[in-house]
């Protein structure tokens, strides 16, 4: 299968799949073909048996920059309808998260430089992370008037605690990979240049493990600390809902275009 903005590669002797994340000149922003291409390798990624892992990773010096403000300066210019922000997560972002949360087989994220917004969520759902030391996490919402979402309201605080997970959500501060590590937001930090051999090797060791345990086990955890995943990111879209209509939303993302720093009014 062949997608506009990912690269899917197939290691069917080892039983690994990689999806790469493919707008490199955007720090691999999410646009709406690539939520549609995303959604669509992973379904694919989880009904097909040769496959037994699963990496993602992006493409170039991003692992994600989160959704395309492009994309949403379109609708806040006003050339386009007014946000609804909700919708547009439970249909493009929610089942992506979904996916990669109930896909029963491992899902490494293999973060080679700064995942932000959804970026960031992507990689939290992920079950293991391996970072590039130069690699960055920001929970960048905030910046842009919004709420955390792509499941990041939840998996943050789950793996953070709610003290830090609040301030990074609040500041929208940058994290470095190693103290990412130290946060026990990523399991391991390697070189940059050994990134893609680290998360290959152990991708492979997880494919030749038991693949239906592994599942389970994923059904387990998710069932102990995420039990109400569906209503969670049911609730992140009511609420995105809310902040999309923001006064501070229209500034965040006209400052954002305009490579400005932005004048929030609380409004
Ligand atoms: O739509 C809905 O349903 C709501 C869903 C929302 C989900 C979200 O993800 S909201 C959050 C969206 N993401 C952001 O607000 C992040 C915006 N980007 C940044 O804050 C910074 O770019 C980064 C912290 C990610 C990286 O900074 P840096 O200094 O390493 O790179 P840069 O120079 O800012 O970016 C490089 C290029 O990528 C640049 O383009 P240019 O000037 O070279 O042509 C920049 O504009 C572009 N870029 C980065 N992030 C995005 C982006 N373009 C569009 N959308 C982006 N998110």
């Amino acid at each position: 299968m062949t997608y506009a903005t990912l690269l899917t590669d197939t290691d069917t002797d080892n039983g690994v799949r990689t999806i790469t994340l493919n707008r490199p000149d955007k720090l691999n922003a999410v646009t709406t073909q690539m939520t549609t291409d995303l959604h669509d390798a992973l379904r694919l990624a989880a009904r097909d048996p040769a496959v037994r892992c699963l990496v993602l990773t992006g493409a170039g010096r991003g692992f994600c920059a989160g959704q395309d403000v492009g994309e949403m300066g379109d609708i806040v210019r006003g050339d386009g309808e007014t946000p609804h922000l909700g919708d547009d997560l439970r249909h493009r972002y929610n089942p992506i998260i979904r996916a990669l949360r109930t896909i029963e087989k491992p899902v490494i994220a293999a973060v080679n430089g700064v995942a932000a917004g959804a970026g960031l969520g992507f990689a939290l759902a992920c079950d293991l992370r391996i970072a590039a030391v130069s690699a960055s996490f920001v929970s960048a919402f905030v910046k842009i008037g919004l709420v955390p979402d792509a499941g990041s309201a939840a998996l943050l605080p789950l793996l953070v605690g709610i003290g830090k997970a609040s301030e990074l959500a609040f500041t929208g501060e940058r994290v470095g990979a190693d103290e990412a590590l130290r946060l026990g937001m990523v399991n391991r930090v390697v070189p940059d240049g050994e990134l893609a051999a680290v998360t290959y090797a152990l991708a492979t060791q997880l494919a030749a493990m038991p693949t239906r345990a592994i599942g389970l086990t994923k059904r387990a955890f998710n069932h102990t600390l995420l039990p109400h995943l569906d209503a969670m990111l049911e609730y992140e879209a009511d609420l995105q809902e809310i902040a999309g209509r923001t006064a501070d939303h229209a500034e965040g993302v006209a400052a954002f275009l305009a490579k400005r720093p932005a004048k929030f009014r609380g409004e």
